[in-house]
């Protein structure tokens, strides 16, 4: 028997369909013992198979992981384009999670400002907000203008999609997809909702990348960081907080607060360090009750 290395792109009912270094396809399955541990093979899953008739295998091992995304499980994810549109009305707070989890499951996070042929006044929103901590790139789906979010894909990453329902994510990634023979592979615009569907992800091939259907993220929710963890993902505020008197600053209350010093100098965004209180404070609030 052969061994070959593959992605897992799809999978429906234990199922995998995996796909080799040539893109070709092979339908597999995978024994119960690979299972323990938390290890189900999950879509984005690097694994190894024993080739048995043509286009069948047996999955025999899965890489370790760089992540993994719940609610569609995915793993392995590289980038996270963040969509903002100015309609509907951007949700900064949203925004700024999603960054979160980003940095949190080493995920590069690109924030997506689409329907710039409408309005260019959420792309200058988002570069006060976010140009310190992530790329952010204009696009107009409706346009067919999204190919400069080709080059995040290069060298085979896997990207996502996140973002408030409506903003345009299904839009840009039918953009993206290349047309084949004639068929749009258009994904219906109603998919990642909560239909009678069960919600399967899975990877579409573009150029030498992939990208996820859907999400993965639970989205309204900060997991398992702390109050006082907040500052460390934020890059800009970690530069920052080199000036600030106290090591340990959470750059609320503290006296001599490099960070609420670049607030008022105009240097880091006033609106985001706004935001970013009432979330530490959040937090805090949730781990008085958690006792
Ligand atoms: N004007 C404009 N409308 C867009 C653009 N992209 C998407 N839309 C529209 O926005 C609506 C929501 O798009 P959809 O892709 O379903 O958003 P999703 O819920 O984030 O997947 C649809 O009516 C699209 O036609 C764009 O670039 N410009
Ligand atoms: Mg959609
Ligand atoms: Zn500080």
């Amino acid at each position: 028997m052969v061994t070959k290395q593959g992605l897992v792109v799809k999978s429906v009912g234990g199922v995998f369909t995996v796909m080799t270094e040539n893109s070709k396809k092979y339908v597999c399955f995978a024994p119960k013992k690979l299972r323990y541990n938390d290890l189900d093979v999950v879509v984005g899953d690097k694994v190894s198979f024993e080739e048995l008739s043509h286009g069948k295998g047996v999955v025999t091992e899965i890489n370790p992981r760089r992540n993994k995304l719940s609610r569609p499980e995915i793993a392995n994810v590289d980038v996270c384009f963040v969509v903002l549109a100015c309609e509907p009305q951007p949700d900064f707070y949203l925004c700024d999670k999603v960054l979160i989890n980003c940095f949190q499951e080493h995920i590069e996070p690109v924030v997506v400002v689409n329907k710039v042929d409408l309005s260019l006044e959420t792309a200058q929103k988002a570069q006060q907000n976010y140009g310190g901590i992530a790329d952010v790139v204009c696009v107009s789906a409706l346009e067919g203008s999204v190919d400069n979010l080709r080059r995040y894909l290069v060298g085979g990453k896997v990207a996502c999609f996140a973002g408030q329902s409506a903003v345009g994510k299904t839009s840009i990634l039918n953009s993206l997809l290349p047309e084949i023979h004639g068929e749009t592979g258009a994904i219906s615009q109603k998919s990642g909702r909560g239909t009678h569907t069960t919600r399967h992800s899975s990877l579409h091939r573009v150029g030498e990348g992939f990208v996820v259907d859907t999400c993965g993220f639970s989205l309204c929710e900060l997991h398992g960081i702390r109050s006082d963890e907040l500052r460390l993902y934020l890059d800009d505020m970690v530069s920052l907080s080199q000036g600030c008197k106290f090591a340990s600053c959470t750059h609320t209350v503290e006296p001599d607060c490099a960070v609420r010093s670049a607030v008022e100098g105009g240097v880091l965004c006033k609106e985001r360090y706004d935001r970013y209180v009432e979330e530490y404070n959040e937090l805090k609030e949730y781990e008085k009750n958690q006792y």
